[in-house]
């Protein structure tokens, strides 16, 4: 039986359309899907969006909506968004859901009959306009960090989950399992600036948040935060509501979030889970940002100012895949990285258009000119040929292994390796110098083969990075994409291949600097 892999994102919170910030783990944990699933596994993707909250209902009224219009127009952009860039999910979830809420309320009464959840009050700053609390260290001058404005001493009655109890057991848990939580930075961050300063019990719910689930044996309760949105893990694959479905995907096999909430997923998370007596996801890995000039992009600040963000403006116009593409190569995996508009357009020209288009575009055409397309039956064997075959079986294992770690990253610098080892490939054997010789032809026609095994084994590790090129490429090459076979000679002898589109066009990057800036002012 394949092997199951049940993956997420985390779930987005809709106050305001995603972003190319959201895009960036969506798109990894695409990849990932994709690939394994070339490798074989049962793959279940989750993905959606985190609809409670005292945000949402105040941007549904200011924009004179109910809560639900509001959000349904933003899931509609969302799922538009996934379509846009080839985002294969599995489910969408909606903590608005109706197993959703069951799966909520269910774990709160849960956590509460075992003891672990207790009635008290929560002091704090409270700012009335936002309605929302504060701690002392969040206030900015004394001041609301959100709007500013003065906050006042409140207390509320709130239920408290006793988190304090589980700082020996994540210690514990963090030593066991070194796979866990990665990469390993993040437990030292964890364990040093929250588990050993001691763990507070935390606030489950709140009374003056009306736009949430009622906690169901207290109405006047909503349940606050983490334990609506960290279930939705459970709802997703069907918790209370499939037996069958929640035990074969049960526990998740990686959770892909942003730094900014690995505490959540590597100690509130796998607290809950035990005193649920549920198995433990087996990792959580917190990925690092995408900066934009230095900065976080945030949904509050107005950086598309400055460079152009929008994935819905990026795509059409330059392909989901060159989207995809950058997202998935340019940062180290784990580590923040800057994105900047001029990267992404280099990167096209020089990855995309140059080291892979015109590869491909070139071997095709020199097929059709040299032998009327048909992909050639010679082997001559000698060291330039071993040489290629050599570097593309390694760089081909490097992206298997590098996908293990689940580094996209890494994984499409070794596949582009390929594509320059066969550019190198074309440099050193000189196909049109070899074509003016009729005593040559074989081994003219054993470069060309060769050629073409080094882009069909490529291209099929691209496709999980990039689908719609990938298609193009092996459907011409009649190949499908599976990850089967890294070794050359696997194409149809005498197939007649299929001219090649341009892939990717060459692009003039300072005229579209300064066509994006104008569409930018547009907006
Ligand atoms: O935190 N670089 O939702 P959110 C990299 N609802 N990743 C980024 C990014 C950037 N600049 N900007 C956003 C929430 N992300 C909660 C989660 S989970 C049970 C609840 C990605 O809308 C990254 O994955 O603020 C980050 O963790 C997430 O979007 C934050 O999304």
């Amino acid at each position: 039986m394949a092997e199951k892999f049940y993956i997420t994102t985390p779930i987005y919170y809709p106050s305001n359309k995603l972003t190319l910030g959201n895009c960036y783990t969506t798109v990894i944990c695409d990849a990932i899907t994709r690939y394994n699933k070339m490798l074989g596994s049962d793959v279940f993707y989750l993905t959606g969006t985190d609809e409670h909250g005292q945000k949402i209902a105040g941007k549904a009224k200011d924009a004179g909506k109910t809560e639900m219009e509001y959000l349904n127009e933003i899931i509609a952009d969302a799922k538009d968004l996934w379509k846009l860039l080839n985002i294969n999910y599995d489910r969408f979830i909606r903590t608005t859901d109706e197993d959703h809420v069951k799966v909520a309320q269910h774990v709160f009464t849960e956590l509460y009959n075992k003891g672990y959840i207790y009635k008290s009050g929560y002091k704090g700053k409270y700012c009335v306009p936002c309605e929302s609390f504060w701690t002392e260290s969040q206030l900015i001058d004394g001041k609301c960090p959100d709007c500013g404005r003065p906050v006042i001493d409140q207390e509320e009655e709130t239920y408290f989950f006793k988190l304090s109890q589980f700082s020996d057991k994540l210690l514990k848990l963090y030593q066991d399992n070194p796979e866990f939580l990665q990469p390993q930075s993040r437990v030292n961050e964890m364990v040093n600036n929250f588990i050993k300063p001691g763990l507070s019990d935390l606030c489950v719910s709140r009374t003056s948040v009306k736009w949430g689930i009622p906690v169901p044996f207290d109405t006047n309760h909503t349940i606050y935060v983490w334990i609506d949105a960290l279930t939705n893990y459970l709802t997703g694959i069907g918790y209370l509501s499939d037996d069958k479905s929640f035990k074969k995907w049960w526990p998740a096999d990686v959770h892909i979030i942003g730094k900014e909430i690995v505490r959540f997923h590597a100690i509130i998370w796998p607290a809950m889970l035990m005193a649920l007596d549920l198995p433990l996801p087996k990792k959580v890995f917190g990925h690092g940002w995408l900066l934009f000039g230095g900065d976080k992009l945030s949904k509050s600040k107005n950086v598309d100012s400055v460079e152009c963000v929008d994935p819905r403006l990026l795509a059409p116009r330059y392909s989901a895949d060159a989207v995809r593409y950058i997202l998935l190569r340019e940062i180290p995996f784990g580590s923040d990285g800057n994105y900047s508009t001029e990267t992404f357009l280099t990167r096209i020209n020089s990855d995309l258009a140059n080291n892979y288009g015109n590869l491909v575009s070139r071997t095709l055409s020199m097929l059709k000119k040299y032998n009327a397309s048909v992909v050639p039956t010679a082997r001559v064997e000698n060291e330039t040929s071993k040489d290629l075959q050599t570097i593309v079986k390694l760089e081909a294992e490097n992206a298997k292994r590098h996908m293990q770690n689940l580094d996209c990253s890494k994984a499409l610098a070794s596949i582009f390796a390929i594509f320059d080892k066969a550019n190198k490939y074309i440099e050193v054997t000189e196909p049109y110098r070899l074509a003016k010789d009729e005593s040559k032809k074989a081994e003219l026609d054993s470069v060309l083969r060769n050629l073409l095994e080094a882009i069909r084994i490529g291209t099929i590790h691209l496709s999980a990075f990039l689908p719609d090129v990938s298609t193009k490429v092996l459907d011409i090459l009649g190949v499908e994409a599976k990850l089967t076979d890294d070794n050359f000679y696997a194409l149809k002898d005498g197939k007649v291949l299929e001219p090649c589109p341009i892939l990717f066009p060459r692009l003039d990057i300072p005229k579209e600097l300064e066509e994006l800036a104008k569409l930018n002012k547009q907006d």
